[in-house]
């Protein structure tokens, strides 16, 4: 154990158990990287994040995947990794992308730009039900049913929109998923030339509509918006219900070198959407129609946006838990700007404009600002812990600041209202803390997610993993507890508690609902239209076999396979991966799934089970006779047409071989 504990490398991988073994060690172990922790604070991040083999997590921390196009699913607080769910991206582990069903919700894309997940909503807290993801890079919205964990629908792309980055927050009760536009272009979109910019291009703001029963995403309405670069955003609650808020930065409509030209202004702008206005516009037919879509023109239907002026060149903005603070944190400036929802509504009600852009007009910024909290350098995104107190990621200082919400004592020192801050490693983007952005913060946990972890992992090359670190916030004091590494790139997150979630453990045969899903062996068939050249096969998949595991096609064939998995038991899943012709789709228990490819070469090729089902599992395979063109089929009538022939397995044998692997496989569980 001491001979552990002084080499600081192995520290970090310690057990629990040794870690407090060897607790009374006189120095403290230090942590790979600059940090260095006390003893006893090693001690509790141990025993605050570690879950003996058998238990489970308390929350669900769903964080985007970024350009993996995936979002990823640990548990908190051990931060283990437990799920892939793959939503633009496709991904052989789970078969997504490889089936006919979501092949086509993919469609000619495969990758998309997760950047914010938004976890359904009923009364300003989590419900459970879905999970919204935004594509920053082709411009959709995809919904995760959380029963199974599923991408069920991808819509878009949005009409009008270019980079969906603002997006996506839900609003109170999930009537709609909102989303704004990260770049502008001419709308309807056609040749301009780009120096036309500050004129002739456009943003958006687009209200999804969100099906309470199913959720099934459909485009509301949308509002044309001068050609910011719309960040990021938050709905509004409580007071503020109805409304939406969202940052931008280049007010300067500057294209070319923006990193200069967008920047030159002392402050950019926050907008401030009334959406229940937008709404009620829209069924008012106020909109003109541009691609399919309703579009309102602000100038034109006034009170449907407003905008203030903000922190310079801002990143986040976000609502507090109570609905009445309203946020900005200028990424150029050192400071979140404070805003009164209250205040705003005077400033409307009063017409108290400073300006105007494009017929918008802009709120007086010293009317209806609380304060300029001096945060620290590189503020981006806030979060809230439900006990007066808000967290901010500072990207440039690689740390969260702990401070306190308004409402503030008459000529409060600014300074004293940050409270705390704790280092992140290194150069931390969002933050998330537990159920953070709703109504009921928690206040337990926060985790922060680093850009550029900078080797505080084993060395894996360049190509560096991202780093999360868990941070409690239960306490006075924030404190560090623990350290994972995923795949690039994370940036927002929702933590949810699991109490809130009850996925199912398989697909109930009752609500099977495929076309050619079979539940007996004797339904399994291949059908051959010699005059269309296709073969299609119902396929029956049980541990530990296929039925039928030989299917004869002709060469130039356009196969097509609908494979069920008739198992009723949690964990047996089937794979059907075809050897040489870039197939594999993987079937839960009660799922049917369909998969199409043309046999273009003749041959024998193999297709097997391809997740690890049984004992035997290796045995669940069987071949694809590809007969030559000119060859004669031998499992067909003469001509080659209609039903394939072949010796059926004896159920009863079939069943023998499946309960005697099943009782191997799950030590006699049933
Ligand atoms: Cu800050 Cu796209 Cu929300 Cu990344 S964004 S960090
Ligand atoms: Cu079925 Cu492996």
């Amino acid at each position: 154990m001491e001979a552990t504990m002084r080499n600081p490398r192995l520290v970090g991988a310690a057990t629990a158990a040794a870690l407090i073994a060897s607790a009374c060690g006189e120095r403290a172990p230090s942590i790979p990287g600059d940090q260095t922790m006390a003893t006893a604070d090693v001690q509790n991040a141990a025993l605050r994040t570690f879950i003996a083999p058998g238990d489970v997590d308390e929350y669900y921390l769903f964080y985007s995947g970024g350009h993996s196009g995936q979002v990823f699913v640990a548990g908190v607080p051990s931060m283990r990794h437990i799920a892939t769910i793959p939503v633009f991206t496709p991904y052989p582990g789970t078969g997504y992308g490889f089936d006919e069903e979501s092949k086509a919700m993919l469609g000619d894309f495969t990758w998309g730009d997760v950047h914010h997940p938004a976890a359904s909503q009923t009364d300003g807290d989590y419900d459970g039900r879905w999970l919204f993801v935004n594509d920053n890079a082709n411009n959709r919205l995809a919904r995760i049913d959380l029963r199974d964990f599923k991408t069920k629908q991808i819509l878009g792309p949005i009409p009008n929109t270019m980079g969906n980055h603002g997006s996506a927050m839900v609003t109170d009760n999930t009537e709609y998923a909102l989303v704004a536009t990260r770049f502008s272009v001419p709308v309807p979109n056609r040749y301009v030339p780009v120096e036309d910019y500050a004129t002739d291009f456009k943003g958006a703001v687009t209200g999804i509509r969100i099906d309470p029963e199913d959720g099934t995403m459909s485009v509301g309405w949308q509002i044309l918006t001068p050609p910011f670069n719309w960040d990021l955003g938050a709905t509004g609650r409580g007071p503020s219900d109805g409304w939406a808020f969202w940052s931008s930065y280049n007010a300067e409509r500057a294209t070319g070198k923006l990193e200069i030209t967008a920047s030159q202004r002392d402050r950019d702008y926050m907008a401030i959407v009334n959406w229940r206005l937008a709404e009620q516009l829209t069924e008012q037919g106020r909109g003109r129609t541009i691609a399919g879509v309703q579009v309102l023109d602000p100038a034109e239907n006034p009170g449907v946006m407003f905008l203030v002026p903000c922190a310079k060149s801002p990143h986040g903005a976000d609502v507090d838990p109570s609905g009445e603070y309203v946020m900005c944190s200028g990424k150029l400036s050192p400071t979140v700007t404070v805003y009164s929802f209250e205040l705003l509504q005077r400033a409307i009600a009063n017409e108290d404009f400073s300006g105007e852009e494009d017929g918008i007009p802009v709120l007086d910024y010293d009317n209806t600002v609380v304060m300029e909290v001096p945060v620290g350098l590189g503020p981006l995104h806030t979060q809230f812990d439900g006990r007066g107190n808000a967290y901010t990621s500072l990207f440039v200082e690689s740390s969260v600041a702990k401070w306190r919400l308004p409402p503030y004592e008459e000529g409060v020192d600014p300074a004293t209202i940050v409270l705390e801050k704790i280092p992140s490693h290194f150069n931390i983007g969002h933050l998330v803390t537990s159920h953070g952005d709703t109504r009921n913060p928690r206040g337990d946990y926060l985790v922060a997610m680093n850009k550029l972890s900078k080797g505080r992992h084993l060395s894996v090359g360049p190509s560096i993993p991202e780093s999360s670190q868990l941070i409690d916030i239960s306490g006075e004091g924030m404190a560090m507890l623990y350290e994972a590494f995923t795949e690039p790139e994370p940036h927002f997150a929702q933590l949810v508690h699991a109490s809130v979630l009850n996925p199912i453990e398989f697909y109930p045969r009752e609500e099977n609902t495929h076309e050619f899903a079979i539940w007996e062996p004797g339904e399994a068939s291949v059908e051959r239209n010699a005059a269309r050249r296709t073969v299609e096969a119902k396929v029956y998949a049980i541990r530990t076999h296929f039925e039928p595991a030989l299917i004869q096609v002709q060469e130039g064939d356009t196969v097509v396979v609908h494979v069920t998995n008739t198992e009723q038991q949690r964990d047996e899943i089937h794979g059907f991966g075809v050897v040489g012709h870039n197939v594999n789709v993987v079937i839960d228990p009660g799922e049917t799934k369909t998969l199409k490819f043309v046999a273009r070469r003749g041959g024998v090729y193999p297709f097997y089970c391809t997740n690890f089902c049984s004992a035997l599992h290796q045995e669940m395979q069987g071949y694809f006779e590809v007969v030559p063109r000119g060859q004669a089929l031998t499992m067909y009538a003469p001509g080659g047409d209609g039903p394939m022939q072949w010796e059926r397995r004896d159920p009863a044998t079939a069943l023998a071989a499946a309960g005697a692997t099943h009782e191997h496989a799950q030590g006699g569980e049933d």
